[in-house]
């Protein structure tokens, strides 16, 4: 540790009181930068609530080192001479508190880490970036699981974090002696099941003020606002990770893929806003669920499965996104050069799937899993929508959107853009899907069972399309000829017939209008989506 003054950078998705940024830093020497700045409020077309969120919480957090000891110096976005980005922000606080350095935490989306490269020459210090080890498997780590690999399969992966962590092992076997109890998690949810409801966080003055903010400042912001349920502490955080895992995590594993009109949360976690600034440890947290199953009060399916979300998947996506960027971003591996529809901002349509799952992002900030991945996701890849616009909507709605998160799951999981990196097959389905695992259909004016004709879904002839758009490429994947062999023994007059139903309907989008900082979103009508179609 140099003994000379610096200034540590707290990013406000580093609002961890273990960050190795602090554990590098002396209290009585050293000061805490942390700072509120258009830059990086505005790279993307946050929904207000992420902006409430982030900025509410970066101003708890700064609370709570000043009160465990640090020398904090908080720069506000409403500050007069309130600097403009962060390299700017810690230009000044270099020459007000006379630090010799600058330690930082390494941040999480590329973009940030780019422009950092030239901090030490434009700052003229030494500039540290320091690992981030809130995430379980380092870069270096997975770089090293990954080199010499074909294809990067996640369950692969996710049985070398278990081994590395312990977690759900009984010695060297996995506990149950199944690494995957995804066969037992595909119940279907019926609209009388008993659902817990997680208790909604209390705005306090900190947040209220933020609130104002933003919805003065930040009024063109995707999203709305009326009803900002999240949490801004660490003790928040841990109450509802507590009330998950006492209410929720019994049943996480059944109803994982499942749908239901106006439930939006059934029993996922909702902790991923947390987990992703900081507020939230993953590897504790997956601790505490797998002592539930060894308490006897969660099963293995629901812990395995909500562990396997954490220390699979998270982590799987952060060592993709860091080994293939910069290149990922662009890729577009089907060729698609389509709009994002302009229901995609306004929850406008009367597709009940689309209406519901468009209209909670809206309002809420936050869809799960099965509703970003087979909803808006496959709805975007059927229609050929250009990747790079689903990505750019999804890092702007969602309150826990991280680009190192949010790009392979968006690019690569849900449109195929990869060409296959990540998934073997796209996610591509037909509206029996949506049907089977929701009851969305059941209050659409669109039949779900019909390919043509009145009244049918136009999700329909939008899959089958896809499937023919793509023969070529299909003829070389296993999984995808068994469909493209269906799709050839359609009589040919039907063929023609469903691609030029699902070209009307491509032509009848409207799409380009609503650009994501018009606002258009606030025009939506407030109250329940269900009733939209
Ligand atoms: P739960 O269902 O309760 O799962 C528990 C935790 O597991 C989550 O909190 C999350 O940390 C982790 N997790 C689950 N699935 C994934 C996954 N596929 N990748 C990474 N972590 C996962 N997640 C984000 O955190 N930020 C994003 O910007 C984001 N964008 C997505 C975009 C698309 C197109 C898709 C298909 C998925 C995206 N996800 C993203 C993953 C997943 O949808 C969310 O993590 C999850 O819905 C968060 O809600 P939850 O906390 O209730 O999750
Ligand atoms: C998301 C976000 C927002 C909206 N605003 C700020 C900010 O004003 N200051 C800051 O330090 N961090 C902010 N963040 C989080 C950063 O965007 C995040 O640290 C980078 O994208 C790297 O993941």
């Amino acid at each position: 540790m140099p003994d000379r003054p610096r200034l540590i950078l707290i990013l406000g998705d580093q609002l961890s009181p273990g960050i190795s940024s602090l554990r590098h830093a002396d209290p009585a020497r050293d000061t805490v930068l942390m700072a509120e700045v258009a830059a990086e409020a505005g790279y993307a077309d946050h929904h207000k609530q992420k902006l409430v969120l982030v900025f509410s919480a970066m101003r708890h957090f700064a609370e709570e080192l000043r009160g465990a000891g640090w020398r904090v110096t908080y720069r506000r976005i409403d500050d007069p001479d309130a600097a403009p980005d962060l390299r700017a922000a810690a230009a000044d606080a270099l020459r007000e508190t006379g630090a010799e350095s600058v330690a930082v935490t390494e941040p999480g989306e590329w973009r940030l880490w780019d422009q950092m490269q030239d901090w030490p020459a434009t700052l003229g210090v030494p500039v540290d970036l320091l690992a981030d080890d809130r995430f379980i498997v380092s870069r270096e780590e997975f770089e090293t699981w990954a080199s010499g690999r074909r294809n990067f399969i996640m369950e692969h992966f996710y049985r070398m974090v278990r081994r590395k962590t312990g977690l759900l092992m009984d010695g060297d076997q996995p506990a149950g002696d199944r690494w995957n109890f995804d066969a037992e998690n595909r119940a279907l949810a019926k609209p009388d099941l008993f659902l817990p409801q997680a208790p909604d966080a209390t705005p306090d003055a900190v947040t209220e003020e933020v609130v104002a903010l933003v919805r003065d400042r930040f009024a063109g912001h995707v999203g709305r606002l009326d009803q900002f349920r999240w949490h801004v502490t660490r003790a928040g955080a841990e109450a509802a990770r507590d009330w998950f895992i006492a209410n929720a995590l019994p049943d996480f594993g059944r109803f994982q893929d499942a749908m239901l009109l106006g439930q939006p949360h059934l029993y996922h976690s909702l902790l991923s806003p947390y987990l992703n600034i900081g507020l939230l440890d993953p590897l504790d947290l997956c601790r505490r669920a797998e002592a539930e199953w060894r308490a006897g009060r969660a099963p293995l399916n629901s812990v395995e499965g909500f562990v396997r979300q954490i220390i699979g998947w998270r982590e799987y996506v952060r060592g993709i996104y860091w080994r293939e960027m910069p290149a990922y971003v662009d890729l577009n591996a089907l060729d698609a050069t389509a709009d994002l529809p302009d229901l995609y901002w306004t929850g406008d349509t009367d597709m009940a799937c689309l209406a519901e799952v468009v209209g909670q992002t809206l309002d809420i900030g936050h869809a799960h899993h099965i509703q970003r991945l087979m909803i808006t996701g496959t709805f975007a890849m059927l229609m050929g929508v250009d990747p790079r616009q689903v990505h750019e909507w999804y890092l702007a709605v969602y309150v826990d959107a991280y680009e190192w998160v949010e790009l392979p799951n968006t690019l690569g999981m849900s449109q195929y853009g990869d060409g296959g990196l990540m998934a073997t097959k796209p996610y591509a389905a037909s509206a029996a899907y949506v049907n089977r695992m929701s009851n969305y259909c059941g209050a659409c004016r669109y039949d779900p069972k019909k390919r043509l004709g009145n009244g049918a879904c136009p999700w329909n002839a939008l899959y089958w399309d896809f499937v023919a758009r793509h023969a070529d490429r299909w003829r070389g994947n296993n999984r995808m000829l068994p469909i493209l062999r269906n799709w050839e023994r359609f009589d040919p007059d039907e063929q023609a017939a469903i691609r030029a139903a699902a070209a009307a309907f491509r032509a009848g989008l409207p799409a380009g209008g609503y650009s994501s900082s018009s606002g258009a979103s606030d025009a939506r009508p407030s109250g329940p989506t269900s009733g939209s179609a």
